[in-house]
């Protein structure tokens, strides 16, 4: 297993070159899902770093995109062993960052492991208004909706999302997940979700419970 604290620290330090490193020796070992999902939770924490660093403007939007490209590059790195696909599908999802927000990483890591899971997931992409959900659920009338969103608005537009859900008559038949670095327990709670979650394996846990 690859030292998870060094992984989030050459994220955090932005040293593409030592992350590369460690990231190749350890899919040279052919992870489990379980492995590499640490390791792309001790990317998190490096990019959690990367964010308190723009906060203290010791980093500028530069290195959020570089940052950005880098945590791509793992996930890409990563992604054969934590995607595939079971035949049996269990349950459809439908996904989107929310209108304002244009952070994808997190939710692309959900879809992978969603669909890996055996949910079929209709993706909306980025920056979606409420009107664009309510118009995918009325369509493919899935079991589940995933809202995405790492800025602190969107909050905000997830309860926008889920008010325009409740005036569609669509609210009693989907469950509603919330996720992103700033949602909470309180936050799911004002924005009338079923649930949240900060971590994308606990996000499929609790999907699968629903369509049981
Ligand atoms: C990379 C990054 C960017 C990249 C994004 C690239 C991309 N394609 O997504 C770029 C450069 C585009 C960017 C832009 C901006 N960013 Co930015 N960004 C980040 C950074 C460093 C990392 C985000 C990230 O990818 N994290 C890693 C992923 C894996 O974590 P995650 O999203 O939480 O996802 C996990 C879980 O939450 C969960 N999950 C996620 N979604 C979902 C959905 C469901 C349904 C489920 C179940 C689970 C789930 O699964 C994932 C894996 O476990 C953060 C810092 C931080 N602390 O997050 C700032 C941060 C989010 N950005 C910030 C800011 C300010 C901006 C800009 C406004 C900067 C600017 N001045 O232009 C713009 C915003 C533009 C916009 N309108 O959205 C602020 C937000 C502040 C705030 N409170 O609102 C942050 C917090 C940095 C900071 N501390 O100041 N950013």
């Amino acid at each position: 297993m690859v030292d998870l604290q060094a992984v989030a620290q050459a994220m955090g330090e932005l040293d593409e070159e030592r992350l590369k490193e460690l990231l190749a020796a350890f899919v040279a070992g052919k992870p489990t899902a379980e492995e590499a999902m640490q390791v792309i939770s001790a990317c998190q924490e490096g990019m959690a770093v990367v964010g308190e660093l723009f906060e203290k403007e010791e980093y500028f939007v530069g290195d959020l995109i570089f940052s950005g490209e880098l945590l791509m590059g793992a996930i890409n790195m990563l992604k054969p062993f934590i995607s595939g696909s079971t035949a049996e599908k269990i349950g459809s999802i439908v996904l989107g960052t929310v209108h304002g927000d244009i952070h994808d990483i997190g939710k692309n890591i959900f879809k992978n492991m969603s669909e890996a899971a055996g949910f079929e997931v209709h993706d909306l992409g980025i920056d979606q208004p409420p009107s664009a959900f309510v118009e995918k659920i009325k369509e493919v009338k899935p079991a589940i909706v995933g809202m995405s969103g790492v800025l602190t608005l969107a909050l905000e537009s997830m309860k926008e999302t889920v008010e325009a859900i409740e005036a569609a008559g669509l609210r009693n038949g989907v469950k509603i997940i919330i996720g992103g670095n700033p949602v909470t327990k309180e936050a799911c709670a004002y924005i009338g979700a079923d649930a949240f979650t900060n971590n994308a394996a606990e996000g499929v846990k609790i999907c699968q419970g629903w369509v049981k």
